[in-house]
């Protein structure tokens, strides 16, 4: 072991990196081929950093998983729990298995927007982090919620930069209206006291990973949480107050007795990865209505006898709830066309090849034979 160990001498507990009794009885089976449970702390490219009870160590991925990696959610990601093997005379440890996820974070990979791309796992909160400047934008902070409690996550939004607003009061109230039901904090991370409020939604054991834009004070509040200038900070542009992108990779970040932070590289524009089922999940409220309209498949837009409309008119839900939710819906819908498309696509691509094979295989037969 202590020749695969890497630099930090520290070692944790498996409870205080988020072990429990369900983790505990996916990895029975492991347990009896000699592997140990390790957590996922970073990823570079096929190579990992893990924490397990005997320190941090490097790992690689054994031949079985590799072969799996053509499936993208096949490969570890931060925050996920692994099973290794370890032989003391190896640098590295392999990783053997993945362990089913209790969550999972997903996006549109970025500039390909039909392939899905995980970008952790096993989180319980997602502080959502806004800019109470620039940043300050109440479509994305509806849409980001919406994508949270699709990975099954908790959302609790953070509206961070109060000293650069003039009136976060309103702000906040107005943020209300499209994340109902979401616990929102509007602080500073200028201070230790005004990362305090966040404290509440860390206990040991607990994974918490903060999501937003460049430059709106992910890594600040984090320092702030930690005590220490661990993450790199850097000032936001000044002719436009956007971040300099300082966050290069995701990593869990254990704060003694606190639980566990994910600080993530601030995302450019976070898209919708699932279905309809979520969005209806995430406006439990519509959701909910919708029980009493006349007709099963109403789209609440001009059928008659749709009560989610007639909720609208009597003030029990505001508009721009509908609203919001008729434009998430059509996005989904857009998306699962271009997956339809995508994959019609590729398998004419493989219906092509296999025939031009047989084709190619026919031919030469028949030289043989001449
Ligand atoms: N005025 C003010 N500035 C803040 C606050 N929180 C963070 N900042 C500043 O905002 C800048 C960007 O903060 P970072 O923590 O680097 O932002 P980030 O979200 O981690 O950005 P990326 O790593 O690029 O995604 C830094 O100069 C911070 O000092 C705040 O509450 N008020
Ligand atoms: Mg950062
Ligand atoms: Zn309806």
């Amino acid at each position: 072991m202590t020749a695969a160990a890497c630099n930090s001498g520290e070692s944790w507990q498996l409870d205080t990196l988020g072990w429990d009794a369900e983790f505990a009885a996916n990895f029975r089976p492991y347990q009896d081929q000699d592997l140990h449970p390790a957590r996922v702390a970073i990823t570079h490219n096929y190579l990992y950093q893990l924490y397990t009870p005997q320190g941090e160590i490097m790992a690689e991925l054994a031949g079985k998983l590799r072969h799996q990696a053509i499936r993208s959610d096949a490969l570890p990601v931060v925050g996920d729990w692994v099973a290794i093997r370890k032989h003391s005379a190896e640098p590295k440890a392999k990783i053997e298995a993945l362990l089913p996820r209790r969550s999972s974070f997903a996006r549109k990979a970025a500039g390909e927007p039909t392939r899905k791309q995980l970008v952790a796992a096993n989180i319980d909160t997602v502080f959502l982090v806004c800019g109470l400047d620039n940043d300050f934008n109440l479509k994305r902070i509806e849409r980001y919620v919406v994508a949270i409690q699709t990975s099954g996550a908790r959302a609790v939004l953070v509206l961070n930069k109060t000293d650069l607003c003039d009136d976060p009061k309103i702000r906040q109230a107005s943020t209300v209206a499209v994340a109902p039901d979401t616990t929102i904090h509007a602080i500073t991370a200028l201070t230790p006291s005004g990362t305090e409020p966040l404290l509440a939604h860390l206990t040991p054991g607990q994974t918490c990973a903060l999501i937003g834009s460049s430059g709106v004070g992910k890594s600040t509040i984090i320092n702030q949480l930690l005590g220490s200038d661990r993450q790199r900070t850097r000032s936001v542009r000044s002719k436009d107050g956007r971040g300099r992108h300082t966050t290069t990779q995701r990593e869990l970040i254990i704060l003694p007795d606190k639980g566990m932070l994910i600080d993530t590289p601030g995302m450019r524009e976070l898209q919708l990865w699932d279905d309809a089922t979520s969005i209806n999940d995430a406006f439990e409220d519509i959701t909910r209505l919708a029980n009493e309209c006349r007709f099963r498949d109403c789209f609440h837009d001009q059928e008659p006898g749709c009560a989610v409309r007639a909720a609208v008119k009597t003030g029990q839900l505001l508009s721009s709830r509908l609203n919001g939710y008729h434009r998430l819906q059509r996005e989904g819908h857009v998306l699962k066309e271009r997956q339809t498309e995508l994959a019609r696509k590729v398998e004419h691509r493989r219906v092509k090849i296999v025939h031009r094979t047989m084709r190619t295989l026919r031919h030469n037969r028949l030289t043989d034979e001449k």
